[in-house]
């Protein structure tokens, strides 16, 4: 971290007669606790204190700040076009703000938690902010198909998923490798979909159009490739995550802070690195809004005969009437429209109603609680 010079803080008239130096503007690019880092439109990297306990900054935040010595105070954050974060019963944490979209990465392996995926998907949705899917390790061809089978759901609802290779390995010649041993029994046309799917992946290199000019929280599960495509897109990553876990943790342990990189010279895309995908917390949403959080019920609570219908036992709902038997596939089938008129709706898979069932009562728990 370079640390600001006290001189050239305190250059300039304002100084000259003694008053307190002009405020500057900054970008927060990681935040830790009560420090964080502030980068300045001259791309300087100043370590900065909130003012008061309460104004905590997250990575992301555009901010007014007063420097001092070789350090500096926070005075005015701009307010936020988006914040994504979770909240449980013990505490909210913030990711990031002002992002343009979220890049949920999971790997073929280890096997992803789908209701991990969706609670992600629900925080994206209901903070404004669109989600990309990919599916990274595409050249491990079994697990990748089986991966891409669980994403079904997610393609038909309308989620762009894409197929990764962050760091292929050669192939082992393992007949297990075999896309058609993914799912024995399963029909050999979701076979082929996923092993077309897994020839068209994507190298880190092919990303970059989804991600230049945009700030993209990159989000997903311990093993799934972040540090992978993080460090593949932006070579001095490593370095500038360890003096920055260095800086904010003046000599103290620190677990990593959320880290935002630019993606190129000009500065115009940036990657934000976050821990936190297990722990995903949604009690900040109304459970009587979750289902318009998940894009695969909303077009059927049309159809629902109550106002208030929860969407678990009602006579005459739209939602329960689009719900798929186990073992449906999501892809072919499409329920009749809601109301005459009205574009048919894709059906909702078995799994996606459990989950949202799931969430509910947590939801409703939570919100009784309060
Ligand atoms: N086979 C295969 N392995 C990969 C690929 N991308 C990453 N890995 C490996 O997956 C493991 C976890 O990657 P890492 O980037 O540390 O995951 P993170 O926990 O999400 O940051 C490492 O051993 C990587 O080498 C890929 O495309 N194919
Ligand atoms: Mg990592
Ligand atoms: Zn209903």
């Amino acid at each position: 971290m370079k640390r600001r010079a006290a001189a050239a803080a305190t250059k300039g008239p304002a100084a000259a007669k003694g008053a307190a130096p002009p405020l500057q503007d900054g970008l927060v690019i990681a935040s830790h606790g009560r420090h964080c880092v502030v980068e300045t439109p001259g791309g300087e990297r100043v370590i900065c204190h909130p003012r008061g306990k309460k104004s905590q900054v997250v990575a992301g935040d555009r901010v007014r700040w007063q420097p001092s010595q070789d350090e500096g105070t926070i005075e005015q954050v701009a307010p936020r076009r988006n914040l994504l974060y979770r909240q449980d019963a013990l505490r909210t944490k913030s990711f990031a703000a002002n992002l343009d979209q979220v890049l949920i990465l999971l790997g073929a392996e280890p096997v992803f938690s789908e209701h991990q995926l969706a609670r992600a998907l629900i925080a994206c949705e209901a903070a404004g902010i669109a989600p990309l899917i990919a599916l990274n390790k595409a050249d491990l061809a079994a697990p990748f198909a089986r991966a891409w089978q669980r994403l079904a759901p997610y393609r038909a609802m309308g989620c762009t998923v894409l197929a990764l290779a962050a760091a292929p390995r050669p192939p082992a010649n393992d007949p297990a490798n075999d896309p058609a041993a993914a799912a024995p029994g399963a029909a050999l046309a979701e076979a082929d979909e996923a092993a077309r799917a897994a020839a068209r992946a994507l190298t880190p290199e092919a990303l970059r159009p989804w991600l230049a000019g945009r700030a993209t929280l990159v989000l997903g599960p311990s093993g799934a490739g972040k540090s992978t495509l993080i460090n593949r897109l932006i070579p001095q990553a490593r370095a500038a995550t360890g003096e920055i876990s260095q800086a904010l943790g003046s000599g103290r342990h620190t677990t990593t802070a959320t880290t935002w990189y630019w993606l190129d010279d000009a500065r115009s895309g940036a990657l934000i690195d976050s821990p936190g995908f297990q722990e995903f917390g949604l009690h900040h949403i109304d459970p009587m809004q979750l289902a318009a959080c998940m894009p695969d019920l909303r077009p059927h609570v049309a159809g629902c005969r109550f106002y208030n219908c929860t969407h678990l036992h009602e006579p005459g709902c739209g939602v329960r009437a689009a719900v798929q038997a186990d073992g449906e596939t999501t892809d072919a089938t499409v329920s009749a429209p809601a109301q005459p008129g009205q574009a048919a709706a894709p059906a909702i898979s078995a799994s996606r109603y459990r989950i949202y069932g799931e969430l509910f009562a947590e939801l409703r728990q939570a919100a009784q609680g309060r």
